[in-house]
């Protein structure tokens, strides 16, 4: 199952023919940098090259009026003057001779796009073409859009393949206000979307733009916004509203098919967006959606103006597609103020709607609200008010080369228990000497005399180690003493390479767990074991009461506990360890590993006991970077377990800042 890759050079032949400064940044040599740096970097080859067709009237009709459809297609008969009398109807929009035919291939391009990924041609895809289509309404082309690329998109996808929901992520700088109309009292398709706002000065300066724009009628809660109100936003606010608001009510409402809007004005440098998110940030963005409706995931761009950011932050997304590690999470320092109170707000507005979002709390309304009445009245807000969040430097360095190792999933397994396939047996050829094997054995087993299982732990050191050094991606292990096991990777990890790793556990809490107190080794441990003990910042027991057999408590802490921290701790190793007891199921376990993925650039370790070999083939395949199946539409998680995320997130919240949904801490105690 591959990757598809849309483009056709016929959508650059199409440029603005006179003097605008509001669309000079729309230019054709957006398609062309951003495919040939798919070219360059051998990713377009690896991709399924789809074609180009020209949309229909009926496909263009299932979102436009007729009237406005048969305006566009007198365009291309239009003289100079005509066409710019006509642009004037609309708004920031350039029209051209050509506008009309490549906007039906743009639109077309999607179809096709949806057809291939609906169809199990391909896993996944991505579009590249021009005008973009996410501001254009049912009547009115507008910034610099004509055609609604991705609405079509979504209303061809359910009535052709008869899809209950999809879900619409909106990554471009500006706010989608066309694909917000279109579906704004549909339930059947979620529409997210942040976009620069600046309490509405920013274009396009819509009041519903804003987060209180929910939806409509039998859509009301389907329509969620971010406006960011400061520029030079980074990763950390970008991931910090994945982990606490879009996954969370991506999961619950469990879309069929995901449509991604993807601009890159977000990007740094983009002389829009102006924001400071670094290219790699797509890649991360990409992964954590590839999770969702068994994969089946279609990329279509729509911005991105600078010529440098714009084909990376392209190559970082369909790298991620094509199933390749992502790059580390460094430099993650949480997100700023104004990204808090966006958070803050939006959760509060989408509270009634999803249970996710059930334990946020309720809006302390002051604030964010009287900023708006101030504008809407004109006042401007008062000087020195706050501190101006600086605007994006112009340099970044390049990302790094995202190299897939050699082996991509290695497996220690017992005699007798098959390997799986596209998976290598490992077993440890070098012999590690009689220092280590000693000091092995003095570690951890020294009442015992047990060669078997030291011969295992020699593998699974040389196994780590070759994790680290990228020449295997991740791995799995069948042991038959689990905590020796995990406790001899950690340590080594941290102790003997002095590198941090990320332990994760579900299942029955162990006695023997890895040392914490070097600050290399964090420990998240699931499990059904009560525990008021307040532990420090690099070790979290989460009990979830009947052994985690409640899916939705589950994720809620896996997407808003465990991700943000592990992204913000940055390790070089995730320890994936499934013990005795384990009661998460098998779809839930899943999402977890597939997850998991994003961090430590695809290391993970799973560590499971001898006898929980039925899990072998499908743990394997989500190591391999296939998608998970996806686990139904949730139900509100366990009151108890909500309020123990919260109480945990509440209580590291100063020491992991990307666990942070407020500006003011605690709203219960007001602690901050
Ligand atoms: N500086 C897309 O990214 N001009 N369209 C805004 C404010 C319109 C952007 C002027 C920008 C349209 C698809
Ligand atoms: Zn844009």
């Amino acid at each position: 199952m591959g990757t598809a890759l849309i483009y056709d050079e016929e959508m650059t032949k199409y440029k603005l023919l006179w003097v605008d400064p509001v669309c000079k940044i729309e230019v054709p040599e957006r398609l062309t940098v951003s495919h040939q740096a798919l070219i360059k970097s051998g990713l377009a080859d690896r991709c399924v090259s789809v074609p180009v067709r020209e949309a229909t009237d009926e496909d263009i009709l299932l979102v436009h009026s007729e009237e406005y459809l048969e305006a566009v297609k007198k365009t291309p008969y239009m003289t100079l003057e005509d066409l710019q009398v006509f642009t004037l109807k609309y708004g920031d929009v350039y029209f051209h001779p050509n506008i009309y035919h490549c906007a039906k291939l743009a639109a077309g391009a999607a179809l096709q796009l949806v057809d291939s990924v609906m169809t199990g041609k391909v896993r996944n895809g991505m579009a590249l073409v021009r005008p973009p289509g996410h501001h254009s309404m049912r009547s009115a082309a507008n910034g610099f859009c004509v055609f609604n690329n991705v609405a079509i998109a979504a209303r061809y996808a359910k009535q052709k393949y008869d899809l209950k929901r999809v879900l619409i992520v909106d990554w471009d700088i500006h706010h989608g206000q066309g694909v917000q109309y279109c579906f704004e009292d549909d339930p059947s398709v979620l529409y997210f979307s942040w976009h620069r706002y600046e309490h509405q000065k920013f274009w396009p300066n819509l009041r519903e733009s804003d987060y209180d724009a929910v939806g409509k009628d039998k859509g009301v809660g389907f329509n969620v916004n971010v406006p960011w109100n400061k520029v030079g936003m980074t990763n950390s606010d970008f991931l910090s509203i994945f982990c606490h608001i879009l996954l969370p009510v991506a999961y619950e409402f469990c879309p069929d098919l995901v449509l991604v809007c993807a601009g890159f004005d977000s990007a740094i440098g983009d002389p829009e967006g102006e924001m400071s998110a670094s290219p790699d940030v797509f890649a991360h963005l990409t992964h954590l959606l590839m999770n969702l409706a068994g994969g089946k995931l279609c990329a279509v761009l729509e911005g991105g103006y600078n010529l440098t950011s714009l084909p990376q932050s392209v190559c970082q997304t369909v790298q991620t597609l094509l199933g390749d590690p992502a790059p580390p999470s460094a430099n993650l320092t949480g997100p700023c103020r104004s990204a808090l109170e966006t958070l803050h707000c939006v959760r509060s507005a989408h509270l009634p709607y999803w249970s996710c979002l059930s334990h946020a709390a309720e809006l302390p309304t002051s604030d964010v609200s009287t900023k708006r009445a101030k504008l809407t009245e004109g006042k401007a807000p008062q000087a020195g008010e706050e501190e101006k969040k600086s605007a994006a430097v112009a340099e970044w360095p390049e990302p790094p080369r995202r190299v897939p190792p050699p082996v991509r999933t290695a497996a220690v397994l017992p005699d007798g228990v098959a390997c799986p396939d596209r998976c290598q047996r490992f077993s440890s050829s070098e012999d590690p000497g009689p220092a280590t094997v000693r000091k092995l054995r003095e570690t951890f087993f020294r009442d015992a005399n047990d060669g078997g299982a030291l011969h295992t732990l020699v593998t699974l050191t040389a196994l780590v180690e070759k994790m680290l050094k990228n020449e295997v991606g991740s791995g799995l292990a069948l042991v038959s003493n689990v905590p020796a096991a995990l406790a001899c990777a950690a340590r080594h990890v941290a102790a003997a390479l002095n590198k941090r790793v990320l332990v994760v556990c579900v299942g029955d809490r162990m006695e023997v767990i890895p040392g914490t107190e070097d600050g290399k080794t964090v420990l998240v441990q699931f499990s059904s074991h009560e525990s008021d003990e307040q532990k420090g910042k690099y070790e979290v027991p989460v009990c979830l009461k009947k052994g985690c057999s409640d899916v939705p408590g589950f994720m809620q802490a896996v997407l808003s506990l465990l991700l943000p921290l592990g992204y913000e701790f940055d390790p070089s190793l995730v320890l994936l360890v499934r013990t005795a007891g384990c009661e998460v199921c098998d779809s839930a376990w899943q999402q977890l590993t597939g997850l998991l993925q994003g961090l430590a650039q695809g290391h993970t370790l799973v560590l499971m006991h001898e006898e929980e070999k039925s899990h072998v083939a499908t743990t394997v395949s989500r190591l391999l970077g296939d998608a998970a199946p996806p686990l139904g539409p949730l139900r509100a998680p366990l009151a108890d377990h909500m309020e123990a995320v919260e109480r945990i997130r509440h209580r590291l919240q100063t020491e992991w800042k990307l666990l942070q949904t407020t500006t003011t801490g605690c709203g219960e105690c007001g602690e901050s």
